[in-house]
């Protein structure tokens, strides 16, 4: 489409999570504006940084050409010279080859910027191939940080990543409920489809230190304090238990609520301990009319319509080959679990007052189907992994799960796996660093923690980590003790980074390549997610612009690298077109007419509810696990359990004198993470780094609206400007990560991010003490103290 103003070109915005459906602008082969298009699935709206996207592409700090370093690492000029992409390449392919002969492939580790973050959702999953037909099982990308909560600590209750691929229905949810996630500051396409829910009626219940955009629209808002969510969701269990408001049908017969616990042991009885009926295989129930033991087999899942006549309450005396044993039921065991959990005790750990709880509780029963969303506030906690579980069992508990309303698995476009799963050895994949130590965390699904991963390269644990090959992440900035993560990176034989923009993090690379915009690049995206229509759709991204300088896609880099390595066989021998083909084959939509038709194709695809009522959950179990068998096998409390942060006012007493109040973060609305400082149209309204405070905190301070305060933790201070935040616990405040980049235009110099006293929060933040599952590290709820400048 041509108009006065220049060319109309229909796209997507894949800068964010958000993936909103837009309409490039090009004037004289220019990219000049960005704006929605509500045609499409996720374009209602685009963000202030969707539309500063020309300026990022014609930004003068872009990366433009392959660099190599011919300075040592350390020294403040990295020396960078301009090399081709032939002598890259080959450089490249022929280093790692030798490191893998020498050590091993797993001695390479590959990383990507979060696909939440950045245009890697184009490209990762074809990294992913790259690295397991290479032969490592070791990548890096914040996941203990950013998805772990979402996609994975959530099988352990439902066998299913929920809510990442259990979206929230939002069209159709009686109440929506978001815990440590703002979706007005994070997800534009949520934020618009929550505001339209709650114009057609639905509840909405916010748990947030902060009262956050849509928290001033919501029904409840849970003002918690910070890494006390598990104490909060126990409570709200305690609350639905003790009052009856739960799914009692689905509980029954999709939950194993009524498995039998030993009392002796707290394990779950098996059907092989008991002496009638005879040994079999399978857990244990209680059979209240026939007063007996009935065993339910994982193998043939069903209690041939026992259902209403087990026991959900109360001990019982069962006959073991050992004697005989007092058990409960697993709800009954959960009950008394949260027994001591009363709204009071609830409101006393958490300072969300005890008749907001119940009311909360009311609520969430009373305004079913109930669609919820955890993030950020939920990850990056030592305790993530338990306060994952507490939401979930409370979710369980609401028998909204696959229901119309609730979390539902929006039916995808059908395609081949590309990521190559099949190309990496079971051999190989238990290789992961830190599968050893956190057997079910994320190094179980190839994903390595940062703290494990500069183990590995700076102690040589469990083996040495001697290449980095990298695509945007970074490290320096997304990690707590920035220090640790500079020597790590420092210490490697290679580092290999892959950017659009120079960073603290390439900084430290020996080889540097050019990444082009999303936006001078072809990308298939398949599905946009967030509803069945969204989901349904399939777009072939084109370039609207031609790439600046050398640069290439991610994905043309996997594809070329590939082939250096002799890879090509399983890389359609470099042809991109060829692999989009093999992807899009089952979908029936071919690549013409994609490129036919920019705004994308949507099959008509329809939602199937309840899909567990003909295959059951993906769990040991296949039910719905309340009580996880598999976390007490290695160690880890098999119901939802509160642990107080490791650095908080009632477990450091001895340091709440120095630093009294409680530190969190949350993410900014003009900057994605570490990005777009450098953009003047962004920075302009947003200038420094901030930290929220509540005005008697600062009064009794002496600090003023937009005054320089030093935020101190035990481990050293930095900078940022003061934001007076009312409706904050006086108690609490939440500063922003991610702050270093300079901004030329504006003449803001960029900061050290390894100089105590600069604008880095992670470089006062730390990686450990990290949740004993996942290794997810506590970067939201820490102890600091503010004073004026
Ligand atoms: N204290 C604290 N720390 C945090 C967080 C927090 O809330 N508080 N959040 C955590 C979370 S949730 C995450 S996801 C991580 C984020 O950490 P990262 O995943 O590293 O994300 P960014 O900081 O956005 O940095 C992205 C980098 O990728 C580059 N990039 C952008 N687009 C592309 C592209 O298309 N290709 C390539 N090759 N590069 C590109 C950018 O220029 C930038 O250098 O940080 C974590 N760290
Ligand atoms: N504009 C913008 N959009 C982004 C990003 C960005 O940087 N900027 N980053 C992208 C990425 S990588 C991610 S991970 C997502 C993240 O999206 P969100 O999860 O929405 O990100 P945050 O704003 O960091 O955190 C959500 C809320 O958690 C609250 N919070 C802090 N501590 C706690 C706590 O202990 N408990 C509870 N319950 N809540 C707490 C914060 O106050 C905040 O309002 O956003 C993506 N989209
Ligand atoms: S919300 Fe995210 S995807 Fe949408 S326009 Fe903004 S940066 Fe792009
Ligand atoms: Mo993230």
């Amino acid at each position: 489409m041509h108009d006065a103003n220049g060319e109309q070109l229909a796209t997507f915005c894949p800068m964010c999570v958000s993936r909103c459906g837009a309409t490039a602008t090009i004037v004289e082969g220019r990219l000049t504006a960005i704006g929605p298009d509500p045609a499409h699935p996720t374009g209602r709206a685009v963000c202030v940084k969707g539309k500063s996207a020309p300026r990022i592409l014609e930004h003068p700090d872009r990366l433009l050409h392959p660099l190599r370093r011919t300075n040592p690492k350390g020294a403040r000029d990295p020396g960078w010279e301009q090399i081709g992409w032939e002598e890259a390449l080959d450089t490249i392919a022929s280093r790692l080859g030798q490191i893998a002969d020498e050590s091993g492939p797993e001695a390479v580790v590959f990383g990507s910027a979060s696909p939440s973050t950045s245009a890697l959702s184009d490209s990762v999953d074809w990294i992913m191939r790259l690295r397991r037909a290479f032969g490592s099982p070791n990548f890096t990308c914040s996941m203990e940080l950013c998805g772990w909560g979402r996609y994975m600590a959530s099988m352990y209750t439902f066998g299913a990543p929920v809510p990442g691929a259990f979206m929230p229905d939002l069209e159709n949810a009686g109440c929506i409920l978001y815990w440590g996630y703002n979706p007005s500051v994070s997800r534009l396409v949520h934020a618009t489809a929550t505001v339209d829910a709650v114009n057609r009626g639905a509840r909405l219940v916010v748990v947030d230190p902060r009262r956050t955009g849509l928290a001033s629209k919501a029904d409840h808002w849970l003002r918690v304090r910070p890494g006390t969510d598990a104490a909060l969701a126990l409570g709200l269990i305690h609350v639905m238990l003790d009052r009856g408001w739960y799914d009692e049908t689905f509980v029954r017969r999709w939950t194993n609520a009524s498995f039998l616990v030993r009392t002796d042991t707290g394990d779950l009885l098996h059907a092989d301990e008991i002496a009638e009926p005879a040994a079999g295989t399978g857990y244990v129930a209680w059979d209240l009319v026939e007063a007996e033991p009935i065993i339910y087999d994982p193998a043939a899942p069903t209690y041939g319509g026992a259902e209403s006549r087990l026991a959900l309450s109360g001990t019982v005396e069962v006959v073991t080959t050992g004697g005989r044993v007092r058990c409960r039921p697993v709800l009954e065991h959960l009950r008394l679990h949260c027994e001591a959990m009363t709204p009071e005790a609830t409101e006393a750990l958490t300072r969300v007052p005890a008749d907001v709880i119940v009311a909360t509780a009311r609520t969430l029963w009373a305004s079913r189907p109930l669609a919820f969303y955890t993030w950020s506030g939920l990850e990056q906690h030592s305790n993530t992994t338990q306060m994952i579980r507490a939401v979930n069992v409370l979710y369980a508990l609401t028998g909204s799960l696959d229901a119309p309303g609730g979390n539902v698995l929006f039916t995808p476009v059908p395609t081949n796996p590309i990521d190559g799963l099949d190309l990496l050895s079971d051999e190989q994949r238990d290789r992961a660093i830190g599968v050893r130590d956190r057997p079910l965390g994320p190094a179980r699904f190839e994903f390595i923690t940062g703290e494990d991963f500069y183990t590995a390269a700076l102690e040589h644990r469990p083996y040495r980590a001697r290449a980095l090959v990298n695509f945007g992440a970074n490290l320096v900035m997304a990690h707590g003790d920035s220090a640790r993560v500079r020597d790590a990176l420092a210490s490697l034989d290679l580092f290999v980074h892959a950017d659009i923009f120079p960073s603290p993090t390439g900084d430290l690379a020996d080889i540097v390549l050019p990444v082009a915009s999303p936006f001078e690049t072809e990308a298939l995206r398949v599905g946009f997610e967030v509803s069945q229509q969204a989901q349904s759709h399939v777009q072939l991204r084109r370039a609207v612009v031609e790439p600046r300088g050398d640069a290439r896609s991610d994905q043309q880099i996997v594809f070329a690298l590939a082939e250096r390595l002799g890879l090509g066989e399983q890389f359609w021998d470099g042809d991109i077109d060829a692999a989009w083909r093999y992807q899009l084959a089952p979908s029936g939509i071919t690549l013409e007419a994609l490129r036919a038709e920019p705004r994308g194709l949507s099959l008509d695809l329809s939602t199937t509810y309840r899909k567990h009522e003909d295959r059951g959950f993906r769990t040991p179990s296949g039910l719905v696990e309340l009580y996880s068998e598999t976390l007490a096998k290695h160690g880890y409390p098999p119901l939802p359990t509160f642990a107080e942060p490791p650095l908080s006012p009632r477990s450091r007493p001895d340091l709440v004198a120095e630093f009294p109040l409680i530190l969190t973060c949350a993410k900014s609305l003009r900057y994605c993470e570490s990005q777009h400082r450098q953009i003047a149209e962004l920075r302009r309204a947003a200038p420094d780094p901030q930290v929220e405070v509540h005005p008697d905190t600062a009064a009794a301070r002496g600090i003023s609206a937009g005054d320089w305060v030093r935020i101190s933790t035990p481990n050293g201070a930095v900078r940022a400007r003061a934001k007076l935040n009312a409706g904050l616990d006086p108690g609490v405040v939440c500063a922003q990560h991610g702050w270093s980049q300079g901004c030329g235009e504006l003449d803001l110099p960029p900061s050290d991010p390894f100089e105590l006293g600069g604008v880095n929060l992670n470089l006062v933040l730390r990686q450990t003490p990290s949740d004993p599952t996942s290794g997810s590290s506590p970067l939201r709820a820490s102890l600091c103290n503010v004073a004026p400048e």
